[in-house]
């Protein structure tokens, strides 16, 4: 590193000094934190950003500045890596070494040690370019001028500030400028806009929606999601989308609304209630990544009648497993080629059993990963078409590579040969949903669309859709502990190997309770412990997760070190 290197380092370092008596970690995705304790860790993940972009020769790197669905004093930063998918896992420990590096010194120290480790050309020729991005905190100004700040500290980067954005929205510029596609934020409204418009073009004929469910009623958890999805709907003619929640009338965001809220809490968020019986109403978090749907069951309670991931996954699973049907039905055979097309489906331990046995009934490969984007969206990149979500609304679907030239070959060929053929139109369909659903990471608005239009394909209500199964009843706890890293799991999740002992306690807990499952897991991103349980009664759920938040209290609460 060279002198002029080194100074601009050690001064501009100066200015964004860490807080006293605070460890930050990198977690599930990205730090979080209250906002007024983030300004150095944001500076330094400004570093961090273009030292990855130097090191991936040039690519394009994001840093978004958003704490999702936690309250909206807190804030957070991540990086998208330059395919748009998570940071790279082993660039984790140093994002932590350096967020806690005590003194300019010892972040100088870090920052010449690793770049000689990883071989970064620090005087190269490549001009290491950042996109930021931001949602709508009010810290979100201050932490702005700080990445600039830490991207600037690296000699010749470049920082392009694009505003206020959904974290997809800034994951999907990041991998279309990587890919030397069109990337600005009109570019991504008319691709989500006109691929929505072909699947709706597409649809059979015979399929009809009643009128009621021709309107779709959306939270948009006082956050980012709401305000763009007034600009997508004016680029959507014929669809009928009523947007509340969208922070202009002086609500919270994440305060009771959102889909963080509607998923755990099972309550109609804010400003919907009793008027909304029997719509189809859907639910953004604050950043716009995850989405569930919900219906307002009865005038007489909150109560909601929850469509989470699980069953959104259900949702496309069918719609593309029905095109992929096509192909091997009479006259596909008269395909220059085959392409037997993996597909595959991505949970967590989180997804309701009933979802589970449901897919595995359709014939589907479901595979299990722990909990966390960057596990499930690796693990979907191994099939031709890999469906991923978490309960919790988060997810989306990949297509590999070579599927999709088979289809774009396939769609010249059946121009020519079968116009108009039902295998055309299927590939027609693939093809459309790989542009409309977000390949870089989960997008509540493009799968919004992407479940709109499949519910006009299918003729369905959200009633219906909410039937494909019924979700066994189910709870989620957390557990304040001294130290929840002193939990390991394995198996996705799904089993502790430490503290030994609890694992077993746990087996017997749900061994009492009909269709009894239970785990528990250390948050990325509070510090608790979580547990989940499901039986098949919401009492035995209930009762099932209170044992188990015992026992882990028993283990590893601040009554244990002296038990
Ligand atoms: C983050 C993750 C989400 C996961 C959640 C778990 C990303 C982009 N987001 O929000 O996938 O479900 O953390 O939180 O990876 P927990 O570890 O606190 O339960
Ligand atoms: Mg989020």
């Amino acid at each position: 590193m060279n002198e002029d290197q080194r100074s601009l380092l050690l001064s501009s370092s100066s200015r964004f000094p860490p807080p006293q008596g605070v460890r930050l970690l990198y977690g599930t995705a990205g730090f979080r934190a209250d906002a007024a304790l983030l300004g150095s860790t944001v500076y330094r993940v400004g570093i961090l950003a273009a030292l990855r972009s130097l090191k991936m020769e040039g690519s394009v790197i994001g840093v978004m500045l958003t704490a999702s669905h936690n309250r909206v004093s807190d804030n957070g930063v991540k990086i998208a890596d330059p395919s748009g998918g998570m940071l790279s896992q082993s660039w984790e420990p140093f994002a932590d070494a350096l967020a806690n590096a005590p003194t300019s010194q010892h972040l100088l120290q870090l920052i010449t040690e690793f770049v000689e480790k990883e071989n970064i050309p620090l005087e190269g020729v490549r001009r290491p370019e950042i996109l930021l991005g931001r949602d709508t905190r009010p810290s979100g100004e201050s932490l702005l001028e700080a990445a600039k700040q830490g991207i600037s500290s690296i000699l010749g980067a470049v920082a392009i500030d694009k505003g206020i954005v959904t974290t997809p929205q800034l994951h999907w510029m990041v991998r279309a400028r990587n890919q030397g596609k069109k990337s600005s934020e009109l570019d991504y409204f008319e691709q989500l806009s006109s691929s929505f418009r072909c699947l709706i073009d597409l649809i059979p004929s015979g399929s009809k929606i009643s009128e009621v469910d021709e309107r779709l009623v959306v939270d948009g958890a006082n956050g980012v999601g709401g305000e763009k999805l007034e600009v997508l709907r004016e680029m959507l003619d014929g669809m009928v989308v009523e947007i509340r929640n969208s922070g202009k009338d002086g609500g919270v965001l994440n305060e009771g609304v959102g889909a963080d809220y509607v998923q755990k809490e099972k309550f109609a968020p804010h400003s919907f209630g009793s008027q909304d019986v029997g719509l189809r109403c859907a639910s953004l978090d604050g950043d716009a990544d995850r989405l569930v749907y919900f219906s307002v069951p009865s005038k007489s309670c909150n109560k909601i009648d929850l469509v989470d991931g699980d069953k959104i996954l259900s949702l496309f699973a069918i719609f593309i497993k029905e095109q992929l049907n096509t192909f091997s039905e009479e006259g596909g055979e008269n395909m220059s080629s085959t392409y037997h097309a993996r597909l595959g489906v991505v949970q967590t331990a989180y997804a309701n059993g009933a979802s589970t046995d449901y897919l595995k009934k359709l014939g589907l490969e479901v595979v299990f990963t722990p909990t966390g984007v960057k596990y499930l969206h690796e693990k979907a990149a191994e099939y031709d078409i890999g469906i991923y979500f978490e309960a919790n609304g988060h997810g989306t679907i990949l297509f590999s590579e070579s599927f999709l030239c088979w289809l774009e070959a396939r769609c010249g060929e059946f121009s020519s040969v079968s116009k108009g053929s039902e295998q055309q139109k299927a590939a027609l369909r693939l093809l459309a949903v790989s542009k409309l659903i977000n390949q870089a990471v989960g997008d509540a608005l493009s799968g919004l669309l992407l479940v709109e239009a499949i519910l006009q394909h299918m003729g369905w209500s959200i009633q219906r859709w909410s039937e494909l199964y019924k979700d066994l009843p189910s709870r989620q706890l957390k557990v304040k502990v001294v130290d929840r890293t002193a939990v390991i799991t394995a198996n996705a999740e799904t089993m502790v190997v430490r503290p030994p002992g609890i694992q077993e306690a746990i087996n017997a807990e749900a061994a009492k309770y009909p269709q009894g499952r239970c785990f528990i897991r250390p948050s990325g991103t509070e510090d608790v412990i979580r547990v989940y349980a499901e039986a098949s009664t919401q009492e035995a759920a209930d009762s099932l997760a209170n044992s188990v938040a015992r026992l882990v209290d028993q283990f590893l609460g601040f009554g244990s070190s002296s038990k």
